[in-house]
């Protein structure tokens, strides 16, 4: 039989559709393990066709357990990720606590698949949904021209923020359909009163320029994310990067307008070549057909999805794109998936 994978956090909104992918992918693995925290554990979950329970988050659980997926909190992770690499697991993790650490790869399988074989700690970290929503069409442009500088706003999904941003997305919504709010100052905030969930202010109708926690000097937290792991990932530790993050009114897929400025000039159709070949790219740029990637349209697919392909006005070495990715499956399930995948073939 293959390698043993657990699934750590099998019934949040990432680890649902990690469940998906494990029943679309080739089927590589012997046993499947579900774990989760002891409130879910006993609970039967879908999973390669078949019904398997999930058991509680122990240091037992990771008995025989060869690659571990989290998809946990911060917090959990850095508590239990140590534990499962301490028995014997490589541990692929989607939270925040080891990205930056310089002991953990930070992987994108299209982008630095080489540097999965380096993790002393036995541990390998999976990029923010926000930064993976774009690096694999930055990574493939890098590639060809030389990255010197990133200017780039997000358009972020509620489902970043799990399932309790797509439960006050739609509690809101259907707070305000077929009303006429939007039109006087706080009248959306007056309707939707408390159910702000984990968004600081009302997300439908509205536009939130605010995601993650703050950080120094006025920016959030995941503004520094997506500075700090397209540097790691690129290899490019110096990149200015300029970033602002915004949470708008879409159940999956985030969004980003990219600035990316070159080491010499660029075209436009070199540009469109490379980005209509590189694996995981799908190059969606017809404006006059009324072509280009929207949430809508991409939700439930696996590539990034780039369109509105420009070259800057004022400066030759500078492209303007617009890019959309799947942030439960690319920006987290997928992605980790593909690393887990990676790892099992060196075990194979
Ligand atoms: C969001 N990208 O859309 C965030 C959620 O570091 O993995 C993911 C937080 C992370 O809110």
């Amino acid at each position: 039989p293959g390698p043993t994978l657990a699934v750590v956090g099998a019934t949040g909104a990432v680890g649902t559709v990690m469940l998906q992918i494990l029943s679309q992918h080739a089927d590589i693995w012997g046993e499947i393990r579900l774990i989760a925290s002891p409130r879910s554990a006993g609970r039967k979950l879908a999973v390669r066709g078949e019904q398997v329970e999930v058991v509680a988050l122990s240091e037992e659980a990771f008995d025989g357990v060869d690659v571990a997926m989290f998809d946990v909190p911060d917090e959990v992770s850095a508590q239990w990720a140590p534990v499962a690499a301490a028995r014997g697991a490589v541990v692929v993790d989607n939270s925040g606590a080891f990205r930056m650490d310089p002991d953990v790869p930070l992987v994108v399988p299209e982008v630095n698949p080489h540097a999965a074989r380096m993790r002393p700690r036995g541990i390998i970290a999976n990029p923010n949904c926000t930064t993976l929503s774009m690096i694999v069409a930055l990574g493939a442009l890098h590639a060809e021209f030389g990255l010197r500088e990133l200017v780039v706003s997000s358009y972020q999904a509620v489902s970043g923020a799990g399932r309790a941003g797509v439960e006050t997305l739609r509690r809101q919504m259907s707070m305000v359909a077929g009303t006429e709010l939007g039109t006087h100052p706080g009248d959306v905030r007056r309707a939707v009163g408390d159910h702000t969930g984990p968004f600081p202010e009302p997300v439908a109708l509205n536009v939130v320029p605010w995601a993650g926690s703050l950080r120094e000097d006025g920016w959030s937290s995941e503004e520094m994310k997506v500075r700090d792991e397209s540097r790691k990932i690129l290899g490019l530790p110096a990149l200015p990067v300029a970033v602002t993050c915004v949470r708008v009114p879409v159940v999956t897929v985030h969004s980003l307008t990219v600035h990316a400025r070159f080491e010499g000039e660029v075209t436009v159709r070199k540009a469109r070549e490379i980005l209509a070949t590189a694996p995981g790219v799908v190059l969606f740029d017809d404006p006059a057909a009324g072509e280009f990637p929207t949430p809508a349209d991409v939700v439930g697919t696996d590539p990034t999805w780039v369109g509105r392909v420009r070259r800057a006005l004022d400066d030759p070495t500078a492209l303007e794109l617009f890019v959309c990715g799947d942030n439960l499956r690319k920006g987290a399930a997928l992605n980790t998936a593909q690393i887990a995948e990676l790892v099992a073939a060196e075990l194979m």
